[in-house]
């Protein structure tokens, strides 16, 4: 679950834990840094991710350079869904992150990640928040979704059932693959965010690749500290946001308690196999 340094807004932070962008004060080292990211992974998507997200990043014109500015960013967001991109100074707890994206505002760590740590991060930062999860959100169908998953983390929390939930976000918003004209492609912001990631999740003879189960997803573990082992693939965002759009979860959460969890790289009897990966990869690293 997310560990964060405050209980508390610290001072200088809203009580939303929001905190101006103040772009003006990022160095053009730090552009720099968001220019080479940029620009790695524009070489390396079309053909990979979703035309959705690529859509999204022209619609943003992202390709203006340097960090975005969110005033200008946030024009063209509103215009096509109705979002916006707030800046944070880091994790926030988990009750602040849904009340924001259920209002349709999406949070994005105030940092860049330094040159000489391209391929690490420890907290997200406006690299992964702004080019991974913000073109999803220029598109309407997915931008519903967002605001839903949001709408059912508040309420998961009368459940004691974030754990459950927050898969669902792992497995989708972050890590989620999805069949488009026949062949995978990836959508979920940690993918293509990460250079060595978004050739892993599609060409990797080592992960599982399963078809998306929204009660298979939410009993499945995750790892936070390397490649998945599991990626779930969708059909559609309409089928994700049908899943998820006023699913009122009290009985998937009731039947869930009576299921064991599943252990990250198990195949089930009833699984949608796409890819029954060799693991070798993880087992290499283990
Ligand atoms: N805070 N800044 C930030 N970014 C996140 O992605 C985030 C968060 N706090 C909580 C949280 N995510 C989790 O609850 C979700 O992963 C489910
Ligand atoms: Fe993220």
């Amino acid at each position: 679950m997310t560990s964060h340094i405050f209980d508390r807004p610290p001072p200088g932070v809203r009580a939303d834990w929001t905190i101006d962008q103040n772009w003006e004060k990022f160095s053009d080292e730090e552009h720099g840094v968001w220019d080479i990211l940029f620009a790695r992974q524009v070489a390396m998507l079309p053909g990979r991710a979703s035309e959705r997200f690529l859509r999204g990043v022209d619609v943003l014109k992202l390709e203006q350079g340097g960090i975005p500015d969110f005033r200008t960013l946030n024009e063209r967001l509103m215009a096509a869904t109705g979002w916006q991109v707030v800046a944070v100074p880091g994790l926030v707890p988990d009750d602040v992150f849904f009340d924001h994206l259920a209002n349709r505002r999406f949070v994005s760590g105030n940092f860049i990640r330094r040159a000489d740590q391209l391929d690490y991060l420890q907290e997200p930062d406006v690299f992964h928040d702004v080019f991974g999860h913000v073109p999803m959100l220029a598109d309407p169908v997915f931008a519903d979704y967002m605001q839903a998953y949001g709408a059912g983390g508040l309420r998961s929390l009368g459940f004691g059932a974030l754990h459950k939930l927050a898969r669902l976000y792992w497995y989708t918003v972050e890590f989620g693959l999805i069949r488009e004209n026949g062949a995978l492609r990836i959508y979920g912001a940690g993918i293509v965010s990460s250079y060595g990631e978004s050739v892993f999740a599609l060409n990797d003879p080592s992960p599982n690749r399963i078809g998306f189960d929204l009660m298979r997803v939410m009993r499945t573990q995750y790892r936070i500290d390397d490649f998945q082992q599991n990626y779930f693939v969708i059909d559609s965002f309409e089928q994700l946001l049908s899943d998820t759009r006023d699913a009122d979860f009290a009985p998937v959460y009731r039947d869930l308690e009576r299921l064991d969890d599943i252990a990250i790289a198990d195949i089930l009897a009833g699984d949608d196999v796409i890819t029954h990966g060799s693991q070798a990869y993880a087992l290499s690293r283990a």
